[in-house]
């Protein structure tokens, strides 16, 4: 039976409930949208990841309007880094050195936090994960099985990388995926082209794509 919420979507419209939704909101951290952060320490340029947090916002406002379920992820380390696997240090070298926003992508430090302006509120669900996937080392699928959340919205940073490694593990666990095209970004415009057609390529071999403006005109 066709769900309450339908949405044109590619490769075709995604339908979905509202109380059987979440909106997963992924690493929406100034490590990855302000300067001196991760994104940076890695060669990258900033402007992109920042340029969606109104978007993202708008999302959000949206979503909590209609009092679906929101979950915040976040990347980050213990301060004592044991829960960083030498593989990943040995290629991302600055984790855990000092930035101006702290020591980069440690817990509890200014530049592992969200964005100010995507603040999660009292009663949404904040998941700290070690890893680039958000199911890896976290009870986000307990979360999701208890609240019975069937279908997930995917928003954040970055697209080929945070979101592809839980978007794709969450369509294996059974979660019917749509991902927002301007919710999304990644480093540089390429790797965003790609990674958008990556999920909804052959018949959505991982989920779905979307705008914000048609998700949000979606919801009921
Ligand atoms: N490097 C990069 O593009 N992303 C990450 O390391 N983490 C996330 O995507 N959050």
């Amino acid at each position: 039976m066709m769900r309450t919420c339908v949405v044109k979507a590619k490769p075709f419209a995604f339908d979905y409930d509202v109380q059987k939704t979440a909106l997963l909101i992924i690493d929406m951290q100034r490590d990855f949208c302000e300067h001196g952060g991760f994104g940076e320490t890695l060669g990258n340029d900033i402007s992109l990841t920042k340029a969606i947090i109104p978007t993202v916002q708008s999302i959000l406002v949206a979503c909590r309007a209609k009092g679906m379920t929101i979950i915040h992820t976040r990347e980050g380390h213990q301060h004592d880094l044991s829960d960083l696997p030498p593989a990943k240090l040995r290629r991302s070298p600055a984790i855990g050195t000092l930035g101006p926003m702290g020591r980069i992508l440690v817990r509890g430090e200014y530049g592992h936090d969200f964005v100010y302006e995507l603040s999660p509120n009292k009663g949404e669900y904040v998941i700290d994960k070690p890893g680039k996937g958000a199911f890896y080392k976290t009870r986000l699928d307990a979360y999701l099985k208890r609240k019975k959340i069937e279908s997930l919205i995917v928003c954040g940073v970055t697209t080929h990388v945070c979101v592809h490694s839980t978007l794709r593990e969450a369509n294996d666990r059974g979660y019917e995926c749509l991902m927002i095209e301007d919710g999304t970004a990644a480093f540089d415009a390429l790797d965003q082209e790609a990674a958008i057609r990556m999920i909804h390529q052959q018949g959505g071999i991982f989920g779905w794509t979307t705008t914000a403006k048609s998700f949000i005109k979606s919801l009921k």
